[in-house]
């Protein structure tokens, strides 16, 4: 009898999206984004996606004396699999995009592959009255451009692969899959290559079933069986595009990071919660979560 496909959970614990007056379930501080991380780690993740936050207001912080203390204490209580973020915040430059990655060297970071707009203010309908200025200027500016450009990928990249630092390549648009392309075919990026597909984020691709077959049939075409496919859904996307791509051999993210709810109007409390969820979409499939020594294999990492 054939084996089940383990699929890879990526939880994405806090991010640089939210505010922390959007949900009080947000991580924030380094005690509660460990928690966080060792919780989804426990409901099933195999990758924790990692961001760090200014713990006196909640904003985005990429010193990589702020990851320090929850790297160590994920490191202490689990074997999962981490990733530090090189996106950071849109409004950050790229040298510091990357110094956490750098001074941490993760098995894994995240590599934006192209720049793009960056629609936050859609989320101020559902957020009118966020409470610190900061989070007013920041959601509802209009102006955010995240600088990736093929330079600024270039420059990760240099500076991470002497490390043995592997790649989560986040695509928000069929264009990006073309990047990642032109950094297979010039050796600088080495299969398996691991392509996160963003759906549904304001200034990326939508969130419509025929933009995910667009995405895999366009992957496929330019990858074949040298990439291993997982998705993130945005907000209210997240869940329906979870199921949809784990019934199409993909795998999946979810976390804080990417969507505040657990169903229509209703926060999750936790991230391990939406961990169980997706849980309990791949065991309904039939399918079986992969372990954290699995999602190395099958990623190549350095362990
Ligand atoms: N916030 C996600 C849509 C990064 O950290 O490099 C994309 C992300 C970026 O995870
Ligand atoms: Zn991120």
């Amino acid at each position: 009898m054939a084996k089940p496909r383990k699929v890879i959970v990526t939880c994405a614990v806090t991010g640089a999206i939210h505010t922390p007056s959007m949900s009080p379930h947000l991580p924030v501080t380094a005690a509660e984004i460990a928690e966080a991380a060792i919780g989804a780690a426990e409901a099933g993740a195999a990758i924790v996606h990692l961001h760090a936050r200014d713990p006196r207001d909640g904003r985005p912080d990429q010193t990589p004396e702020a990851f320090a203390p929850f790297l160590g204490v994920i490191k202490q209580a689990s074997d999962c699999v981490v990733n530090i973020t090189t996106g950071g915040a849109p409004t950050m430059t790229v040298e510091e995009r990357v110094r956490p990655a750098e001074h941490h060297r993760p098995e894994v970071a995240s590599l934006n592959m192209g720049s793009m707009n960056f629609g936050l203010f859609p989320m101020l309908k559902r957020f009118p009255d966020l409470e610190h200025e900061w989070e007013r200027d920041y959601v509802g500016n209009k102006n955010i451009i995240f600088n990736n450009s093929f330079g600024q990928i270039e420059y990760i990249l240099t500076t991470l692969l002497p490390l043995g630092t592997r790649f989560e390549f986040e695509c928000y648009d069929t264009a990006h899959l073309y990047n990642l392309k032109y950094f297979l075919d010039a050796g600088l990026v080495k299969p398996p290559l691991f392509i996160q597909t963003v759906f549904g984020l304001m200034g990326g691709i939508g969130a419509h079933p025929d933009d995910v077959m667009h995405m895999k049939r366009t992957a496929d075409r330019l990858f074949g069986d040298t990439y291993i496919w997982s998705v993130l859904g945005a907000g209210k996307n997240q869940l329906p595009i979870a199921a949809m791509a784990a019934a199409m051999g993909g795998n999946l993210r979810v976390g804080l990071e990417d969507s505040l709810w657990i169903g229509p109007g209703k926060l999750a409390r936790s991230n391990a919660e939406q961990v169980a969820k997706a849980r309990q979409i791949v065991e309904g499939l039939g399918l079986q979560l992969a372990t954290p020594d699995e999602a190395r294999e099958a990623l190549a990492l350095k362990g």
